[in-house]
């Protein structure tokens, strides 16, 4: 298998699957709910991860797809070459705002990632990587990330971690975004993880991720020397939700030492 045959073709369905996500703000969007009432999935999520599933399927049936919608057959092992796929990462931003929600994928051979996609879909901007050549936003090469400073770095991270809540101790959460220069919060963890591994935030820190919302991202991270791993500090699981944190590797590891106390 040439990898350059299955970036060429993951390029291609990801612009035209972004065309119709862009497309479906003319029709009915269909607003459901998942796990809990703000956990929401649409009929475009779905449709969208079908409409992966059944090019790559005719790109090359012995390919296994884990998606987050599990529309498809799903997988058992991460043995041969397979896809991860979140069809819209930021389903509240697409349902809300009509913007900043992500299509990402991870394309994995025997568990090692080879490529990685987050594609802003009204912006029709792609970060992406081959695992070993490099990654790129759009046409431009992503440098390897330069030191920062933590009183310099400006992070990702949900308000809520910030309150008192049953994961983290939120006081040392307050010492950490007392002590960085600026906070963000997007909405989507795929372009929080974008925006990381090509300088425009420091790092990223979430407390639930799934396999298919960092698959790709992290593909791109290791090219760009941004260091990915739970909140423990090891390395990320493809199989399971965990938490996540990814950063500058400056300060990844004076986060997680000074900052991070999880209940
Ligand atoms: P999603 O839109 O694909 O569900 C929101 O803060 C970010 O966290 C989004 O990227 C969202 O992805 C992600 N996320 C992953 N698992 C989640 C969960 N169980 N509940 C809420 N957000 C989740
Ligand atoms: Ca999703």
């Amino acid at each position: 298998m040439d990898l350059r045959d299955v970036d060429q073709f993951a390029k291609e369905i990801i612009f035209e699957a972004g065309k119709r996500i862009r497309d479906a703000f003319s029709y009915d969007i269909k607003v459901e709910t998942k796990a809990d009432a703000n956990d929401l999935v649409t009929n475009i999520d779905r449709e969208t991860e079908i409409f992966f599933i059944d090019k790559i399927k005719e790109f090359n049936p012995s390919h296994k797809i884990l998606g987050e919608e599990g529309m498809g057959e799903g997988i058992d092992s991460f043995e041969g070459s397979v896809w991860v796929i979140d069809p819209i990462d930021g389903t509240m931003n697409f349902v809300k705002q009509h913007r900043h929600f992500m299509i990402t994928i991870g394309f994995f051979v025997d568990g090692v990632g080879k490529l990685g996609y987050i594609f802003d879909v009204m912006r029709e901007d792609l970060f992406c990587a081959i695992g070993g050549e490099g990654a790129w936003y759009n046409d431009s090469p992503l440098r390897k990330l330069k030191p920062v400073r933590l009183e310099e770095a400006v992070i990702g991270i949900n308000a809520s971690w910030v309150a008192p809540n049953r994961r983290v101790n939120h006081e040392k959460m307050i010492d950490l975004i007392r002590t960085v220069r600026g906070t963000r919060s997007y909405g989507s963890a795929a372009m929080e993880i974008a925006f990381v591994v090509s300088g425009k935030l420091d790092a990223y820190i979430s407390m639930r991720l799934s396999p298919w919302d960092i698959g790709g991202g992290t593909i791109i991270a290791r090219e760009v020397g941004a260091i990915a791993t739970n909140l423990k500090g090891e390395p990320c699981n493809l199989f399971t939700q965990d938490t996540f944190i990814i950063a500058n590797p400056s300060i990844h590891h004076e986060i997680l030492t000074n900052y991070i106390e999880e209940k």
